[in-house]
């Protein structure tokens, strides 16, 4: 198996092409890949990393385009299951001249959010060294949040760190006292928890980098690392036992789509900790993947090679040298 596992919905957007129309009077659409966490797979795969991803399709045009892009990419499919009963998930986004585009989900019932967590059964993780799991997939439905919890226990047998993102999507929870309990239950599996300033004040009553990361430190102790992402500013680090420190932002030349930029960020720090690296050079790399995908319009576009990532540290005078 791979290194890097993931699981989650993959989906397919259709991102307008016009600026700032409402959705409802777009007629032109550009498609690409999404989903959190398909996001996150492609780019720690494009970064080199043997990458698996587990979920489930429709047997329907959105899913074989899917399905062939994610073979493309070199991502592991053996665990990805095709539901002729059920259909893909996708969903429209704007294109915005500034802040964040509006969205439109046509998930609900989907193939993904009803993946049974028996096909986990199949599921090796000997030698995968980090799963990833994002609040999203666990939003989706019981049988995604049951699969979601099978997943954990089986990571926990292991030794493998998870990297915990809350990706808070309040429109698929059934309630905003559930999406609160259930993320924090979640979050206390992470080694790696990452949520962003905003999603503190929701989680636990504080948009305090420092209470952010105290909270999530001191409610379980297979925590160790809190990265509270700052947008623009960079992230707040703290580590379990270690003096807490900012990392600083990169400049965005023109921010095209803000969408996606999250998983960038992870993207970041599960690559550059499969390579061994401290959480100090991991949350640099992420600030850096954050910061060039909002340079392009696809959730996942801007995600860097390695070769775009070296080009990128030298053009922003940071890290310049650095073996990566
Ligand atoms: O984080 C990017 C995601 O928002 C996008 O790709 C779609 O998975 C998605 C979601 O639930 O919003």
């Amino acid at each position: 198996m791979s290194e890097f596992l993931t699981i989650g919905e993959p989906m397919v957007v259709l991102a307008s092409q016009d600026i700032n129309q409402e959705l409802a009077d777009v007629s032109h659409f550009n498609r690409f890949l999404a989903g959190a966490e398909l996001n996150v797979a492609t780019g720690v795969r494009r970064l080199g990393h043997s990458t698996s991803f587990v979920s489930a399709i429709g047997n329907d045009p959105f899913g074989q385009y899917i399905l062939d892009s994610i073979r493309l990419s070199g991502i592991d499919t053996t665990h990805i299951k095709i539901n002729s009963k059920l259909w893909t998930g996708f969903y429209l986004k704007q294109r915005v001249s500034h802040g964040d585009p509006q969205t439109y989900y046509f998930r609900k019932n989907s193939a993904a959010a009803n993946y049974d967590k028996e096909n986990l059964a199949h599921v090796d993780l000997t030698d995968t060294r980090i799963t990833h799991i994002s609040g999203i997939f666990a939003a989706l439905s019981p049988q995604s949040l049951a699969a979601t919890k099978e997943l954990i226990a089986k990571v926990e047998n292991e030794n493998c760190v998870i990297t915990f993102d809350p990706n808070l999507r309040p429109s698929l929870w059934q309630s905003e006292n559930t999406m609160i309990a259930t993320t924090n239950e979640l979050a206390k599996h992470g080694t790696v928890v990452m949520p962003g300033i905003h999603e503190g004040q929701m989680l636990m009553g504080s948009d305090d980098p420092v209470d952010i990361a105290n909270f999530y430190l001191n409610q379980s102790s297979i925590t160790q690392t809190v990265v509270v992402k700052l947008g623009p500013d960079g992230a707040f680090v703290k580590e379990r036992n270690r003096p807490a420190y900012t990392v600083a932002g990169f400049h965005v030349n023109s921010v095209i789509d803000t969408v996606g930029a999250g998983d960038g960020f992870a993207v970041g720090i599960i690559s550059a900790l499969l390579e061994g690296k401290e959480i100090k050079e991991a949350v640099k790399r992420a600030c850096a993947i954050g910061a060039l995908a909002v340079e392009s319009r696809g959730d996942n576009d801007g995600y860097p090679t390695r070769k775009e990532l070296k080009r990128f540290y030298e053009k922003n005078n940071r890290q310049v040298g650095e073996k990566i």
